[in-house]
């Protein structure tokens, strides 16, 4: 079925005989307004969605229903970011009806497959930390937990990649065109929001804000659904309007632009997710929207905590907030500023509460990602807020001096930079607000107490815990390889679908041939899929039996797509040089957006396709080897290509990725990872083998020790023949002979200061490919380390993560 074509589906002649066929049915007539012979897929679609959706709020209603009589404690994740990718096929897998729905669709002459395919990608998020937040929804559900996500309902989300000529296009991604039969809107569950304007003091001496201007906050709710439907949990994303949508006056007086200015500045609000993933984003709109999401979320919180339990405070007792980064950390001053103004509590019994209350998460420790406010800009928007953040300043500093900080631990412990502009430090808010602060993976956990929040750490040591990183298996295992699935159940039985690391009782039959055959043969399937999907969409041929190699995640000079290119072109010219040597074919794929203001970031992605298109029409290499940058990398993409690939890239700067979820999702469908001693990279190797993972580089201590006694970038490359003949033929233009000094700076970045090390690690990286293509060689001994892979990776599952922040952090497991 083609989305685009006019011709309506196949009716059918005779009324289905199945009552999930009719039930669909008859929504498509009285909700769509479309009969079988008029409806095209999206009919269908909306149909199918709302169909389920019915048996969804029945158990969304009693998941409510029975959290409120437990009078349970609740879990808040509050995120900018959510990128929860298509939400059909995973809603209906975890209920359990894929195969009931497929045959009722099939009884009306829909294939379930190709309607799943034109629902929109939600991607409210950027990458890693947004759709983390997403797989943890998915979890706690499953785990049966009673939680809320909180973040914004983006009209646009992350932009629509186009690459015209090799170079990255940004386009608007318009996910609600259609409508979006997924959510609710609640109108009862509106909130005012106030900016700017002055702190008067009360006659009884409370301080009372008057904001200039104030926007309504409205709920918007999306369902959640857990593992076998058990629970369904709300995402909650706030909408913004204007309180006085048109003013009349104005309209009457002939001015409709003012008369319709509130609502634009409403809507400004919520209309586009900033596209940035590190480099700063220190617009005023973007502190608009932490602070409209955050004041939305925490009066609603603190409402349901009231009207549930009476007594504001037991806050800490019935609700959990977790601030994904430092994007929500407003809202410490923000719980603050109600306990106090609205509820009259003192000072220090509000601090208690609010420490009680909040859980902090870094996912960076990039400097440029550490958000930091300018002073004047904060106090003019949020001149209340700024006073608290004074006053709990004054508090923490005599806590750092009376443990004996001296004045430099006093500096960098203050939640406002002093140094320059003086400016507000988000990151040191959430850590002073927070009882329990977490990085993802085991080194960035002791990463943040060694350097950004040495002295916060020396001052409160018992903040500072590692939660790592987890993926949910459904979506990522599941949903993404039933082929790989139905074998795993063959052998080992379904118990793993429940408990993921129970996969590791594959490990007895690792070195069984009929098995290494059969998950072969599915990646096999899976490469034949992915090739001609791209010979579809890119009008490319791919030979699905060479190594699919493959590095897909956001462009970022650290995490070292450049290393990648780099080695592919000395590997070109390998295969030129000695065509007789017995080169195993290979085919590498790139894809991922770059920040739109991110210039080395874009210059890499036409360097990656003009690399493709010099390679690809060489007819020295052939089939040997292919590069292929596909265009618009989202999470149905990824749900595509990593049930596809052999060999996953995790090779960033040794200390520089935080955690990576990547690098989880492939080792989990069967991939070999090449990557660095960082991350969660550590604690993959850790658990599947040395044998089973290829390992190279400096690790974070020696990058750290290189920087600090000068590093001589220049010599390496002088000192290593494959590096200085790519890094020349990139330079003087072999790949861009239409703009020969495209990639000049670039390069003379690699020899001037090559901050990210691609120099140091280039040696290292090239041999570890020869030792790549060394096992590839033996297949026997690859498919068994891709089996290992599977079999070890369960404990990676998102579940287990969550079930480690519901006992350490949340106490309520
Ligand atoms: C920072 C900024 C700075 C201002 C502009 C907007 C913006 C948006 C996001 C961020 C934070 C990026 C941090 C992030 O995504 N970290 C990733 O988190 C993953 C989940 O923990 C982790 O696996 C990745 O290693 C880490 O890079």
């Amino acid at each position: 079925m083609n989305a685009l074509a006019p011709a309506p589906v196949a009716p059918q002649t005779h009324a289905p005989a199945d009552p999930l066929a009719e039930q669909i049915l008859d929504t498509l007539v009285h909700r769509i307004g479309k009969d079988a012979q008029a409806a095209r897929p999206h009919d269908w679609l909306a149909a199918t969605i709302l169909t389920v959706r019915n048996d969804i709020i029945e158990r969304w209603m009693a998941s409510t229903k029975a959290a409120h009589a437990a009078g349970a404690k609740r879990v808040y994740y509050l995120s900018l970011e959510f990128l929860i990718g298509r939400l059909l096929r995973d809603a209906i897998a975890n209920l359990g009806r894929t195969d009931e729905i497929t045959r009722a669709l099939a009884s009306l002459g829909v294939d379930l497959a190709e309607i799943e395919e034109i629902e929109p990608d939600a991607a409210l998020g950027n990458g890693g930390l947004g759709r983390l937040a997403a797989c943890f929804m998915e979890s706690m559900a499953t785990l049966e937990l009673p939680a809320y996500g909180y973040g914004i309902r983006y009209v646009n989300g992350m932009f629509r990649q186009r690459i015209d000529d090799g170079w990255q296009v940004e386009l608007p991604e318009t996910w609600l065109a259609h409508g979006n039969p997924w959510e609710f809107e609640r109108r009862e569950s509106a909130y005012l929001v106030g900016f700017g304007g002055e702190v008067e003091t009360t006659d009884a001496g409370r301080a009372h804000w008057k904001p200039a201007e104030a926007v309504q906050a409205i709920a918007v709710d999306t369902p959640a659904v857990g593992w076998r439907g058990k629970r369904v949990n709300t995402l909650r994303l706030w909408t913004a309007r204007a309180l006085d949508p048109i003013r009349l006056d104005a309209f009457n007086a002939g001015d409709h632009e003012r008369a319709l200015q509130g609502q634009v500045r409403a809507e400004t609000l919520v209309r586009v997710l900033y596209p940035a993933d590190s480099t700063p984003a220190g617009q005023e709109l973007r502190l608009r929207q932490e602070y409209f999401f955050s004041s939305a979320s925490i009066q609603d919180i603190v409402r349901r905590h009231v009207q549930y339990f009476g007594d504001v405070r037991t806050l800490p007792d019935k609700a959990a907030i977790q601030l994904n980064d430092t994007h929500p950390a407003v809202s410490v001053a923000e719980l603050m500023r109600l306990l106090i103004d609205h509820h009259e509590l003192d000072f220090d019994e509000a601090w208690e509460i609010t420490k009680g209350t909040f859980g902090y998460t870094n996912h960076t420790l990039l400097p440029e990602a550490l958000e930091s406010w300018p002073l004047p800009l904060f106090e003019r928007m949020l001149p209340r807020h700024m006073q608290l953040i004074y006053a709990i300043n004054a508090r923490v500093l005599r806590e750092a001096r009376r443990s004996g900080a001296d004045d430099r631990a006093v500096s960098t412990i203050s939640l406002i930079d002093e140094g320059g502009e003086r400016r507000v430090r988000m990151a040191n808010l959430a850590f002073a607000g927070s009882h329990s602060v977490n990085g993802v993976a085991a080194l960035h956990t002791d990463l943040m107490k060694q350097t950004v929040f040495a002295d916060l750490h020396r001052l409160y040591p018992e903040r500072i815990n590692n939660k790592t990183n987890g993926i949910t298996p459904r979506r990522w295992l599941q949903q993404c390889n039933p082929g790989l699935c139905g074998i795993l159940s063959d052998v080992i039985g379904p118990g793993f679908l429940d408990d993921a690391e129970k996969l590791s009782e594959l490990n007895a039959h690792a070195g069984d041939a009929a098995l290494q055959e059969h998950v072969a043969g599915v990646k096999r399937a899976n490469k034949e899929a992915l090739s001609s999907f791209l010979r579809d969409r890119m009008k490319l041929r791919l030979d699905p039996d060479a190594l699919f190699d493959v590095q897909i995640k956001r462009i970022h000079e650290y995490k070292r797509q450049l290393l990648n290119l780099v080695e592919t072109v000395a590997l070109y010219d390998q295969i030129r040089s000695h065509p007789e040597r017995d080169w195993s074919p290979r085919v590498k794929i790139f894809a991922g957006k770059a920040a739109s203001s991110y210039h080395n970031a874009k210059l890499i992605i036409k360097l990656a396709n003009d690399i493709a298109r010099r390679v690809n029409t060489d007819p020295a290499v052939g089939e040997l080897l292919k590069v292929v940058f596909i265009p618009n990398y989202n999470v149905s993409l990824a749900e595509k290509i990593i049930p596809a690939a052999d060999l996953s890239e995790q090779i960033s700067t040794a200390g520089m990725e935080a955690s990576g979820t990547g690098n989880m999702k492939f080792a989990l469908n069967g991939a070999l990872t090449i990557g660095t001693l960082d991350g969660a990279n550590i604690e993959i190797k850790d658990r599947v083998g040395d044998e089973n993972i290829v390992i190279f580089g400096l690790t974070a201590e020696e990058v750290a020790a290189k920087r600090a006694n000068g590093y001589v970038p220049r010599a390496m490359i002088e000192g290593s023949r494959e590096l200085a003949q790519a890094v020349k033929a990139i330079a003087t233009g072999v790949f861009s002979p239409d703009d020969p000094h495209r990639y000049r700076d670039l390069m003379n970045g690699l020899y001037d200061h090559d901050w990210f090390m691609v120099a140091a690690d280039f040696d290292a990286y090239h041999s570890a490919q020869r030792e790549v293509d060394r096992r590839w060689g033996d297949q026997p001994g690859w498919r068994a380390s891709a089996i290992r892979n599977i079999a070890n990776v369960g404990w990676f599952s998102s579940d287990r993560t969550i079930a480690e922040y519901a006992r350490d952090i949340w106490g309520v497991m």
